[in-house]
């Protein structure tokens, strides 16, 4: 079933987008646009990024009966992707966060919030969390559960849905910045950004309640963990380009950290949890990504 559910996740994408292959003149056009964007500069407005590559710079998605899913344009660039020495965190300056120059290539749309229940049950048509209340974020689940979602919403809207890689939910966590948290560098700047352990009161949080990174997104640091498509590998320090993680893994992993996070070490950017394949709880959710539409 994983397997399968990984097969159908990277099943559009194989091909597309390995390093080396960017080069080639674009064969096909996404419509009617060049395949080769430019890099963001990590100072340039999104809207202006948009302008002039004719991209949306936000895309509301209707899910049926009212319920939206709203997505922000990601603009390709390049980052360091991991943590530098000497930044707190939970396992010193090993290999799990090992710094390295990664480039994303092309643009991405990614959720501005944490998908919520009742977006969730309108594609699925179940919600999973034990906690009910459809304006919160859906947890408790497992991978294959938000694979699920993904594949089936793209039916339903006839677009490319997926989890972010790994490296794409890292770059528009960071918009541009370098520091712990987009905030900056201090555990205060955390507060501004997300809820952890100090500033939850124990409990998970509706979306859009802390500041925005500079991309738009909400709640990337803390409320609930976020599932991305990789499995989880240590970081071998080498550049990469549009890294997918390895083919196979016994975890997979998440991002961001939640709200009863064990203070600031887990709610930073750069900070990797992995997941056994069937862990779900109710501190662990997803933000699906679109991809741009191939003609
Ligand atoms: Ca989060």
């Amino acid at each position: 079933m994983r397997r399968l559910a990984t097969m159908l996740c990277f099943g559009m994408l194989a091909g597309a987008i390995h390093a080396g292959e960017e080069a080639a003149p674009a064969a096909n056009s996404v419509q009617n646009k060049p395949e080769a964007y430019p890099l963001w500069d990590g100072k340039e407005k999104v809207e202006d990024y948009a302008k002039r590559t004719g991209l949306k710079a936000s895309e509301t998605l209707d899910l049926g009966d009212g319920v939206k899913l709203e997505m922000l344009l990601i603009p390709p660039g390049a980052f360091t992707m991991g943590s530098p020495a000497g930044e707190p965190k939970r396992d010193g300056d090993g290999p799990m966060e090992k710094p390295h120059k990664v480039t994303i290539t092309k643009p991405f749309y990614l959720a501005k919030f944490e998908l919520t229940q009742a977006q969730y049950e309108k594609v699925m048509g179940t919600n999973p969390s034990v906690k009910k209340d459809p304006t919160f974020p859906v947890v408790d689940l497992v991978w294959d559960d938000a694979v699920a979602f993904c594949k089936k919403a793209s039916e339903v809207l006839k677009r490319d849905m997926r989890l972010p890689t790994e490296a794409q939910w890292e770059y528009a966590c960071r918009a541009g910045t370098q520091t712990t948290y987009y905030t900056g560098g201090e555990e205060a700047d955390l507060d501004k950004a997300g809820w952890y352990s100090k500033n939850s009161g124990g409990t998970v949080h509706k979306g859009g309640e802390k500041a925005a990174n500079a991309f738009g997104l909400f709640d990337m640091l803390g409320n609930v963990r976020e599932l991305v498509r990789d499995f989880y590998a240590d970081y071998d320090g080498k550049d990469e380009t549009d890294p997918q993680g390895p083919e196979q893994g016994e975890k997979h992993i998440s991002r961001g950290g939640a709200f009863p996070a064990q203070t600031h070490l887990i709610c930073r950017c750069a900070s990797r949890t992995p997941e056994p394949l069937t862990r779900k709880n109710a501190i662990i959710g997803l933000r699906p990504m679109l991809a741009l539409s191939e003609k």
